[in-house]
């Protein structure tokens, strides 16, 4: 390995350091010049003296920005310098050279629009805050396996190549399988299913998603980053709610307590949600659009995007950043329902985090014959789903899950106005590069 003692975050107590990354800034003051290099960590400050050592003095004459540099020499306390230490050089060396000009500059906080960064993605990735973003995301996930992991989960892996979709057919992407048609996987909620009925009984996966619809919003993407929760022998609903609100409240309190230096870098004010979620009847929820905002959804089985965020509003405004919303009247075969004279109410919830859904879930229908009659209702084509059925017919025990959106969830921590910029190479329906 390249030899290097220390990175950025060097205390100016240490003898002597060597440190690398690429070079952030270049000032050059005449007789002197400030080289800021940029690591993993974050930035340091070399200054080079042309009465103190004037062979580096000179090398550094030629260093451009992004070049890979290596340094070598004395950490010296510093309060101008960033993270309050500089370095005297006694080594420099270039270990790659960049092409200029940049297509993107790194250092300056210069407005650019996103697609101009996600085209050149590769340059905004050495962004500070960019790279701030995908440190948050790296530590909520690790935090929330971590979660999972110490209940007692399994971590399981589900298929991404498959015959059918569980969500609908319209938002497939059709794949050439061999000589046959496959889909990309819209959601491992079959397989979950699967699982326990097999006797798994709790398994969460941190997998992928494909969805082919065709958006142009802030909260889209054609490939998903999901976290997928399964687990059996509940009596509801509410024990998968409780799951994933204890589960949050853990992984953000990881961000809060692990990443000042990002939220700090992103200016982001995050509080982790301490107090016991809001539970409101999607009848409830509809009541508060109406009474507090005279808000009607267009659909009248589901919430719209300007719902989800007045209802964010509504209860922010009460200190909660996420609640449930349960019991939607319209749902999907695979939910259990409650049917009462003409009303049905699934049991399936949205949980919403600072005005934006960030996942569904609920309790399932295990009870085959049960499942089958709606999905005669539905109109659902049974013959996708005859490996699904039959393989719950053989006993399965009352279970539920959710899958939760990873990159909505890094965009709401991380405050991003799109989806996107949660992501490190997003895709949409006009990006498939880079
Ligand atoms: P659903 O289809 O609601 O449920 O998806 C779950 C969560 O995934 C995220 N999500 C998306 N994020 C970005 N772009 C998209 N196109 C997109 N589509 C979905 C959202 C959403 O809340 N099978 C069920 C889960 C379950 O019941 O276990 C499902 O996939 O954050």
């Amino acid at each position: 390995m390249i030899e290097r003692t220390h990175t950025s975050a060097v205390e100016p107590d240490a003898e002597s350091v060597a440190i690398a990354g690429h070079v952030h800034e270049i000032r050059d003051l005449g007789g002197l010049v400030f080289l800021i290099v940029r690591d993993r960590e974050g930035l340091i400050q070399v200054v080079f003296k042309e009465e103190r050592e004037p062979e580096l003095f000179e090398a550094v004459g030629d260093a451009r920005s992004e070049d890979v540099v290596r340094v070598g020499g004395e950490p010296i306390e510093s309060d101008q310098a960033p993270g309050g230490v500089e370095i005297a050089p006694t080594e420099y060396e270039v270990l790659d050279a960049a092409d200029s000009p940049l297509p993107l500059e790194i250092s300056k906080d210069i407005d650019v629009d996103l697609s101009t960064r996600l085209d050149n993605r590769a340059l905004d990735l050495r962004k500070p805050a960019t790279a701030a973003v995908v440190t948050l995301r790296s530590k909520l996930m690790t935090a929330m396996e971590e979660w999972f992991d110490e209940q007692g989960f399994v971590d399981i892996k589900t298929p991404l190549i498959s015959k059918g979709g569980a969500e609908g057919g319209a938002e497939l992407f059709p794949i050439l399988y061999y000589d046959r048609d496959a889909f990309l996987s819209q959601s491992p909620q079959l397989y979950k299913q699967i699982l326990m009925a097999a006797g798994y009984e709790a398994v969460y996966e941190t997998g992928t998603a494909f969805r082919a619809e065709d958006f142009a919003t802030s909260r889209h993407v054609s490939e998903i980053a999901m976290f997928d929760v399964e687990l059996a022998y509940i009596d509801d609903h509410h024990d998968v709610m409780d799951v994933q609100e204890e589960s949050l409240r853990y992984a953000i309190r990881a961000v809060v307590e692990g990443a000042d230096r990002e939220l700090d870098l992103l200016d982001v004010d995050l509080e982790v949600p301490e107090d016991d979620f809001p539970r409101i009847t999607f009848d409830e929820a509809l009541n508060v659009l109406e009474t507090e905002f005279g808000h009607f959804p267009d659909d009248p089985t589901d919430l719209d995007t300007e719902g989800e965020k007045l209802l964010g509003e509504y209860f922010e405004a009460q200190g909660q950043p996420a609640f449930f919303v349960v019991g939607y009247p319209d749902e999907k075969f695979y939910y259990m329902q409650d049917v009462e004279g003409d009303e049905i109410a699934s049991r399936k919830f949205d949980l919403i985090y600072k005005g934006q859904e960030l996942s569904s879930g609920g309790q399932r229908e295990h009870h085959v014959d049960r499942m089958v009659e709606v999905m005669e209702a539905e109109g659902v084509e049974q013959a996708n789903f005859e490996f699904y059925i039959e393989a719950l017919s053989f006993g399965t025990p009352p279970h539920g899950g959710y899958g939760l959106g990873i990159d909505r969830l890094v965009q709401q921590v991380a405050d991003l106005d799109n989806i996107k910029e949660a992501i490190m190479f997003p895709r949409d329906p006009n990006r498939l590069e880079p």
